[in-house]
């Protein structure tokens, strides 16, 4: 067997097992070997499932294209558009089965419709157009989707309502300025204040502009061998730090010594150290022992010293 695997709960983008491809040097995406793509068929997909929102003074076909027929009036009108996507599903608002997978949203849905007035898509500040909400009973759109048989009861006449009740998304416009359609330039005059709210529907899409998080530094741990445990006085006694840790920067660390009972003398520094021990007595001997971002760990040592 070469390769066993569900590709679902082990294996990653790392993984020596998903062959990526590879292209040659002097033709860096022409001549290209076809290779493995990592998915996590087990997880939640990274596409866009989302509302995509902005102001539209115009709409790319309806300030000069006039309702993509060049002897109509112009149709679509100015104000804050919603536009829905899910990725998941396919592209487009035709080719894809009910729902579409990407359409503008209606400020003035007819719910079960496949040709709705979208001219009054975008929203206004006029009363009946100045709501969206995805809350509670939620927003229900044009079109229909077959896999919800959950009946809106404002229009209780659709059987499968396309529903948004998502609990993410909702927003009232306060009011706009420049909302007649154009001028013609392409940054148009419109503007306006839009109040939001957002729920814990929403997810979060990493859209690979954040800061990876650093990974959390922990302190080392110490630890003291010595050559002996109970000398006579006058007698050298050598410790070692050499087996103190740190999960982080083994390698890096600083060793700091004391003798006189913990005192908070710097007696020595280094991985290993020596003292001789001059009085009878018990004395508690002190290695701190810190990484470079500053976090330490004391550990102790007890030397008896008798007299001679
Ligand atoms: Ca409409
Ligand atoms: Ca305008
Ligand atoms: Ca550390």
């Amino acid at each position: 067997m070469l390769l066993k695997t569900d590709f679902e709960g082990e294996g990653g983008p790392d993984d020596s097992r998903v062959f990526n491809g590879g292209c040659q040097p002097d033709n860096p995406g022409g001549d290209c070997t076809k290779g493995w793509q990592f998915v996590k068929a087990g997880a939640e997909a990274e596409f866009d499932h989302a509302y995509y929102m902005e102001m539209r003074d115009r709409s790319g076909f309806d300030l000069d294209g006039q309702g993509q027929i060049d002897r109509d009036p112009i149709g679509w009108q100015p104000g804050f558009y919603l536009g829905y996507t899910d990725e998941a599903h396919g592209y487009g608002n035709a080719g894809t089965d009910d729902p579409p997978a990407q359409s503008p949203l209606d400020s003035k849905p007819e719910p079960g419709s496949t040709t709705p007035d979208l001219n009054d898509a975008a929203f206004t500040a006029g009363a009946d157009r100045r709501l969206f909400t995805d809350f509670g009973r939620g927003h229900t759109d044009n079109y229909e989707d077959p896999a919800n048989s959950s009946v809106d009861p404002r229009y209780a006449d659709v059987a499968n309502p396309w529903r948004f009740q998502y609990d993410c998304l909702s927003f009232k416009v306060l009011s706009l300025k420049g909302a007649t359609t154009g001028p013609s330039r392409s940054d148009g005059d419109l503007s306006g204040s839009v109040k939001f709210t957002i729920g814990k529907g929403c997810g979060k899409f990493n859209y690979g502009y954040g800061v990876p998080a650093t990974p959390k530094n922990t302190r080392p741990t110490a630890r003291i061998k010595a050559s002996a445990t109970t000398v006579t006085a006058g007698t050298r006694v050598t410790f070692s730090g050499a087996t103190s840790t740190d999960k982080e920067t083994p390698r890096k660390l600083d060793h700091v010594w004391s003798w006189d009972n913990g005192l908070p003398a710097k007696d020595a520094v280094g991985e290993q150290a020596s003292h001789v021990f001059d009085n009878p007595g018990t004395f508690e001997v002190r290695l701190r022992v810190s990484d470079p971002q500053g976090r330490f760990h004391i550990a102790t040592y007890t030397i008896t010293v008798t007299g001679e």
